[in-house]
């Protein structure tokens, strides 16, 4: 079964458009050929059988009016076309359920990309699994296995690919999983195939299949943080300060500190973050000088936050004022 498996299932699958390609294809060829036989043998029988003006009288086979015809060498070639249908309609069957079993459950294969999409009013959102977030277009590696679950914030909808043949009930409180895989950078439609509503027919997106290397890249951006430093009267200070980063879900994630000689001119820019999600920043002063400031942030893309440092005067209002600018 493992070999026959490999010899007529395997090779064909590699994404979701091969399979249905294949499908399609097999159906079609086997379809046409059955068609060119029954219509060919139907008219090499209407020119056999033609009336040719002569009398049929001498042909003994010929059943007289009201008699049952004979000669039907005992049901052979009835026999032979239910064997012959029986046979194709089976292994078809047969086929096409192993296709379509891949098509639910590939084997688990290479690289893949989480995608978590959601359908709500009317637009697709994305969040990857390090927790950026994206909506209208969704981007992806090329060669990459792609998995989504899909849900709904709101209403039935229903997520839909057609160059990839993806198409996945989006409904709340449920995940329908699926998956696709394109090979080849370029970029496709999203569509809604669930009439959800007011402005559903301009619920669509675009599928972004971009090359490994864009993609990195397009990630990395994704995960980058800028802070910056400035005093009471908006000028960039540049000492005298140490920013620790917190990652508040993810004990794994070690806490990262700064000090202000590894900022360029009151300004840093963090380019390796591994990943998204709630922060805790703290900035400390290292000379006294500034009270500490304190913030949180949902990091969902690129973060660019600028904070006020505030003189530290008296002991007296340092309570007060430690919650520092945000923007
Ligand atoms: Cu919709």
């Amino acid at each position: 079964m493992n070999t026959l498996y490999s010899a007529l299932i395997a090779p064909m699958q590699r994404t979701r458009v091969d399979v249905f390609e294949n499908i399609f294809l097999v159906f079609l060829g086997l379809g046409t050929l059955v068609g060119i036989v029954v219509v060919a043998y139907t008219l090499y029988n209407a020119y056999k059988y033609r009336d040719t003006g002569e009398p049929a009288g001498d042909d003994e086979d010929l059943p007289s009016v009201g008699e049952l015809p004979t000669g039907g060498k005992g049901g052979k070639k009835l026999f032979l076309s239910f064997g012959i249908s029986a046979v194709i309609v089976i292994s078809l069957v047969i086929w096409t359920y192993g296709m379509l079993l891949y098509v639910e459950g590939p084997d688990e294969v290479q690289e893949t990309t989480e995608v978590e999409v959601t359908g709500e009013g009317f637009a697709w959102f994305y969040e990857y699994e390090n927790g950026i977030e994206a909506s209208g277009t969704l981007r992806v590696p090329a060669g990459d296995r792609v998995w989504l679950q899909v849900t709904s914030g709101d209403v039935w909808h229903n997520f839909g690919i057609p160059d990839q043949r993806v198409k996945a009930d989006a409904i709340p409180g449920e995940y329908d999983k699926t998956w696709f895989q394109a090979d080849e950078p370029g970029k496709s439609e999203i569509e809604c195939f669930e009439l959800c509503g007011e402005y559903h027919t301009s619920m669509v997106g675009t599928l972004n299949v971009m090359s490994e290397d864009e993609y990195d890249q397009w990630m990395d951006n994704q995960l980058t943080m800028q802070f910056t430093m400035v005093d009471g009267n908006e000028s960039r200070v540049t000492e005298g300060y140490e920013l620790t980063l917190e990652h508040q879900e993810n004990d794994s994630i070690e806490d990262r500190s700064f000090t202000a000689e590894e900022f360029d001119n009151g300004t840093i820019e963090i380019t390796d973050i591994e990943q998204a999600g709630q922060y805790n920043v703290t900035i400390e002063s290292t000379n006294g000088q500034f009270e500490t400031v304190e913030d949180q942030f949902d990091m969902t893309g690129p973060v660019d936050e600028s904070y006020t440092l505030e003189m530290n005067e008296s002991e007296s209002n340092a309570s007060e004022a430690n919650d520092g600018g945000e923007n």
